[in-house]
C-alpha cells in the first residue's frame, strides 16, 4: 500500500507542470537584424521565472526557420558567439537576452525573408515549464544590434 501512495504523489508532482499555469513569462521580446537582407538575426526578451524552482532553457524552435540559442562572450579582446545547451532561469529571478550575451540566433536566412515588422512566432522549451510561446517582432537595427557586428569574423 505504501508503494502505491509514493507513486500516486509522483504522479501528481509531474502532473503539476503540465496544468497549463507556467511559471515562466517573456517581456520584451525583440527580433534585431544588422541590416535589410541579413543573414541571421537575433531574438532579444527578459525571461523572467517567477516560480520557486530553477527552470532551464533547453531549445527554441521557430517554424521554417533554424534556431538556436547563442551566447556572445569576449574572449580576448574578440566577441565570439557560442552554441548553449541550456540557460538557466533561477527562482524568482531573471535572464535577460540582450546584446553582448545570450541571444536566440536565427540563420540561414534568405534574402527578404522576415522583413522589418515580421512577426515571428517562436517556442521556447523549458525543462520544467515545458513549452513556452514567445512572439517577436523583426525590428532595424538600433541600440539593439549593436552586438551582432561581428558574427561574420571567424577570429
Ligand atoms: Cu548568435
Amino acid at each position: 500500500m505504501r508503494k502505491i501512495l509514493t507513486v500516486a504523489a509522483m504522479l501528481m508532482a509531474t502532473s503539476a507542470f503540465a496544468d497549463g499555469t507556467s511559471s515562466i513569462q517573456i517581456e520584451d521580446p525583440v527580433m534585431v537584424k544588422a541590416f535589410e537582407n541579413a543573414r541571421a538575426a537575433g531574438g532579444y526578451m527578459m525571461i523572467m521565472n517567477t516560480g520557486t524552482e530553477d527552470d532551464l532553457l533547453v531549445d527554441v524552435k521557430i517554424e521554417g526557420h533554424m534556431a538556436m540559442i547563442h551566447e556572445s562572450r569576449e574572449d580576448d579582446g574578440v566577441m565570439r558567439m557560442l552554441h548553449v545547451d541550456a540557460v538557466e532561469v533561477p527562482a524568482e529571478g531573471m535572464v535577460a537576452f540582450a546584446p553582448g550575451g545570450f541571444h536566440v540566433m536565427v540563420m540561414g536566412l534568405q534574402p527578404g525573408e522576415l522583413p522589418y515588422g515580421e512577426i515571428v512566432e517562436a517556442t521556447l522549451i523549458f525543462d520544467r515549464a515545458g513549452e513556452v510561446p514567445v512572439t517577436f517582432e523583426v525590428s532595424e537595427k538600433g541600440m539593439m544590434g549593436m552586438a551582432h557586428g561581428n558574427q561574420a569574423k571567424t577570429n
